[in-house]
């Protein structure tokens, strides 16, 4: 494999651990929990998993175990440090017992049903610390959940010796985990699951879990971009740039650029919908903003859009629910061909979900009306908002000039940022995050836990005060409808309108779209001063301030 100068010297850093994770640890169980949402439901369906206490690991006395080996699986989309959180189980693992052994299941949760493993050894390991990517083992978005792969899964689990499977994903593949767990602690089978909250998007977060992994290094990443942006734009001062940032659903990572670069404008999804905006009310508030711009003279701007945002339109999130549904009926199954389907989900919709069908462009709704991803969830990176709004907000401007309302230029620029930055090299957070992630799932499974996420808290302190633990996956869940089904499910977290990292934004938002106040962050720093290098998110600096 090729090795960068850069990666040789990040192979030689040594992630940091909280101290509680640094000797043998005794675990401190907290009060039972309660799910979030839908008690009676969810402790009916997670009878083995549900109700278990909050873990806090402290310093405790050392124990002989037996050995053992681990399997891990990544899911989902790659997210910078998961080959840290690999790491970090593989020391924690081999620090328990050097015999114990590391299996990674290639290619996701796959890789478990079809037998596809590789056994992962300190040769192999060591070329991979603190590098991006999950190009170690792969991953996948095959959905467990039937138990025919349940039952396909233990049988290799089983030939391998394994006592419990690490997997690290995000709301969706840690629900999947949970249903897993439960499983085999109802049959007995005597394997523990462990999940790990990984997620560039930062929307698995709640009072137990700080932050997804991934999140900080991929906004660093599209901040360095979207300031070189904003430097170009501040230098030949003739384009807005459109710029269109991954996140799925929730707005995190488009509001994080935002506290971090200072643009003219941010679309936050959630504050769309709780406004009730329609379409032409988002075009408008952009156009506005463009020609005030324009009547001082800047005919140039950033725009920054969540690429989610289509699906919080009211109109458009009713009509979203409906085509779910339609998607979710057995004639709808066998269909072959996209145009059969648009034709399918136009014959069987309601009137006023067809208007507002028809009256969107061509691709978004063609998109909207296909498949979703293997969990349900409509395929957003794969529609053009930036390209949709730039030219709504381009013909309402020709409009406004034609009546003397507009007296500028509007030369555009389309930018979609989100690949760029899932496999970055994760920042020092990611890297010791992820690490310690990894270690402590080890003391999860050296405690015989199961059905348990791994946590890591007090992340803005140093990494020494970190405290380590484990929540129990049920305490995450209420009952949402997928695929037409009403479903066990761990509650999303989006952008709350009434939190810091929001309300610091919409405090500033106003100048900022006025004034040219950009700020460049740059790229990321590994070495260096402290406050440059080890810095958290804004997001995570503004929660933890409360
Ligand atoms: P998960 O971490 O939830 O799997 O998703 C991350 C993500 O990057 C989303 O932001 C994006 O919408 C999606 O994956 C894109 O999926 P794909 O990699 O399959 O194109």
């Amino acid at each position: 494999m090729a090795i960068s100068n850069l990666q040789a010297a990040r192979a030689a850093y040594q992630p940091k651990l909280p101290k509680a994770l640094l000797g043998p640890v005794k675990a401190v169980e907290g009060a039972p929990t309660q799910s979030v949402g839908n008690q009676a439901e969810i402790k009916e369906l997670f009878p083995n998993t549900y109700g278990m206490p909050v873990i806090t690991f402290e310093a405790g006395e050392p124990v002989e175990l037996p050995p053992f080996n681990v399997g891990i699986i990544l899911s989902g989309g790659q997210a910078p440090g998961g080959h840290n959180v690999i790491s970090g189980l593989f020391d924690g693992v081999k620090s328990l017992n050097p015999a114990n052994k590391l299996y990674g299941f290639i290619l996701g949760p796959g890789g478990l049903v079809d037998h596809n493993y590789m056994e992962i050894t300190s040769e192999l390991i060591d070329n991979y610390r603190n590098t991006g990517g999950f190009d170690i083992i792969g991953s996948g978005r095959t959905k467990l959940e039937e138990e025919s792969q349940f039952e396909k899964g233990i049988q290799i689990l089983r030939e391998l010796g394994i006592k419990a499977l690490v997997i690290i994903g995000g709301d969706d593949s840690n629900t999947n985990a949970c249903v897993l767990a439960e499983y085999y602690a109802a049959k007995k089978y005597g394997v523990q699951v462990i999940g790990c909250p990984k997620t560039i998007d930062g929307d698995l977060k709640n009072e137990q879990i700080e932050t997804s992994f991934g999140f900080d290094t991929a906004c660093k990443t599209y901040s360095e971009l979207i300031g070189n942006i904003q430097r170009d734009c501040n230098s030949a001062r003739k384009y807005w740039h459109f710029i269109k940032l991954m996140g799925r659903s929730a707005s995190h990572i488009a509001l994080e650029c935002a506290l971090q670069c200072q643009p003219n404008i941010c679309l936050v999804s959630e504050e769309v919908e709780a406004k009730a905006m329609s379409l032409d009310d988002v075009v408008t508030y952009i156009a506005e903003a463009v020609a005030a711009r324009a009547a001082e003279g800047n005919n140039f701007g950033t725009v920054l859009i969540p690429e989610g945002i289509i699906e919080f339109i009211p109109a458009i999130k009713k009509l979203i629910a409906e085509l779910n549904d339609v998607l979710a009926l057995p004639e709808a199954q066998n269909i072959t061909s996209a145009n059969e389907q648009i034709d399918f989900v136009k014959a069987h919709i309601s009137a006023e979900n067809l208007a507002i069908f028809k009256s969107l462009p061509s691709d978004v709704a063609a998109q909207l009306a296909l498949d979703r991803d293997p969990h349900g969830n409509v395929q957003v990176s794969l529609i053009e908002t930036e390209k949709l709004l730039s030219r709504m907000v381009a013909d309402k401007l020709a409009v406004w000039k034609k009546a003397g309302k507009f007296v500028g230029k509007f030369g555009t620029q389309h930018h979609f940022f989100g690949y760029e930055g899932r496999c970055a090299a994760p920042s020092n957070y990611d890297a010791d995050y992820c690490y310690s992630l990894g270690y402590n799932a080890s003391r999860l499974i050296a405690n015989g836990k199961t059905g348990y996420m791994s946590i890591i808290k007090n992340t803005t302190a140093p990494a020494a005060e970190w405290i380590a633990g484990g929540v129990p996956i049920t305490m995450m869940m209420n009952l949402e409808k997928r695929n037409g089904k009403m479903k066990p499910v761990i509650r999303k977290a989006l952008v709350e309108l009434d939190g810091a990292p929001f309300k610091f934004f919409a405090a500033h938002r106003e100048q900022w779209a006025k004034e040219t106040a950009y700020v460049y962050p740059g790229p990321i720093q590994y070495w260096g001063p402290t406050e440059v290098c080890d810095q958290t998110t804004k997001t995570l600096q503004l929660e933890q301030a409360k």
